[in-house]
């Protein structure tokens, strides 16, 4: 039997998280281009135990090593592996200057200094909801991507369970927008909000604290024109989250934007993702933007499975968890999901190990 192909049937027995076999040679290509194992996550985009599982087992196969810096390295049957499978080293041709977004922060400069100057007293992410910010380039980015697609001036904006990023600030700066709901499980956000929106005036944005758990009460259901928000890649989150931004859109033709990473959840979860909103919903997915979201490393991250599976203990020092960012849109007679959430696996559960 081929051997990248055992080896990815192996990792799926050992780890639970589905994978195929050119998981395993993307993780060759990525060990070609990088020795930092978080980077060869970044770059194979699977998530954390499965990468750290095939790393494993090439290891003992005698095909990479790990030196004393903590790189991952090819041995000389890795070369002839790679050579002999004509596998390449991964290249990037994406714009450096919009970092592949293809909606660079610096065309609002203004909104750009403002929101830096006022995030620099921001809350620090804590591990409790699986917090961990968006670069301030990533978080202007998603507002010029929505101003863009018609999603902002006058409209009527939730932000829901992702204020971490700040990304219902950066909307209520603009002052484009009708009204802003900002609704996060995380008290010290929702105040930092709401200091900010009366100092600044912005008397049209206001925050709240929820628990998305909890059903929303019927004066949220069908009031709003976009939602935003960044779930765990769990299924009781991203019914939470998405679902539940949905059931707050007022009609067809609405749009909702969010986040989904491949460092926590896997292709397969990706596909069951996409069928709930096509067949489920009834939304359609007008956009995927992979890589879109960088995150800034979180301080919790040595407490983290992720940290704890890993085949390095060297932690991550440049950014490598990222995440592609969806735009969906209603279609006429598009479902309203709003139940409550009894799911005890609600931040965590096989595929991810970021939280
Ligand atoms: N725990 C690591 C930081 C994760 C931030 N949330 C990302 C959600 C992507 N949908």
């Amino acid at each position: 039997m081929d051997l990248l192909f055992r080896i990815a049937q192996e990792v799926q027995k050992e780890t639970k998280v589905r994978v195929h076999r050119r998981n395993v040679e993307k993780v060759l290509s990525a060990v070609l281009t990088t020795g930092d194992f978080w980077k060869i996550i970044d770059l194979s985009d699977i998530p954390v135990p499965a990468a750290a599982e095939i790393v494993r087992r090439l290891i003992s196969e005698g095909v990479l090593f790990i030196d004393d810096s903590e790189n991952i390295l090819l041995t000389q049957k890795g070369y002839d592996l790679v050579s002999e499978l004509g596998i390449a080293s991964i290249v990037d041709h994406s714009c450096r200057a919009c970092e592949g977004r293809g909606y660079p922060f610096y065309s609002d400069k203004d909104l750009y200094r403002t929101f830096v100057e006022i995030a620099r007293e921001r809350p620090s992410p804590i591990r409790d909801y699986d917090q961990g910010a968006v670069t301030p380039e990533t978080t202007i980015a998603r507002v010029l991507f929505m101003d863009s697609r018609g999603d902002l001036r006058n409209k009527e904006i939730m932000v829901m369970g992702a204020e971490d990023d700040l990304t219902g600030l950066a909307v209520a700066l603009t002052r484009k927008a009708k009204r802003v709901l900002v609704i996060d499980i995380d008290e010290r956000l929702i105040d930092f909000d709401n200091r900010v929106f009366r100092e600044l005036g912005i008397d049209n944005a206001e925050a709240m604290v929820w628990d998305l758990r909890n059903p929303f009460p019927e004066e949220m259901i069908g009031k709003f024109d976009v939602f935003i928000t960044d779930p765990p890649e769990t299924f009781a989150a991203f019914r939470a989250f998405i679902g539940r931004g949905i059931a707050t859109l007022k009609e067809e033709g609405c749009a909702g934007y969010f986040g989904l990473t491949l460092r926590d959840s896997s292709i397969f979860r990706w596909k069951e993702f996409q069928e709930t909103l096509l067949n489920e919903y009834g939304v359609v997915i007008t956009d995927i933007i992979q890589d879109f979201n960088h995150y800034m490393n979180w301080e919790y991250h040595p407490e983290t499975k992720a940290a704890r599976i890993a085949p390095v203990k060297r932690e991550p020092k440049e950014i490598w968890y990222r995440s592609a960012w969806y735009r969906i849109e209603t279609l006429p007679g598009f479902k309203r999901w709003n139940e409550p959430i009894s799911d005890e696996v609600f931040y965590l559960d096989e595929e991810g190990s970021t939280t």
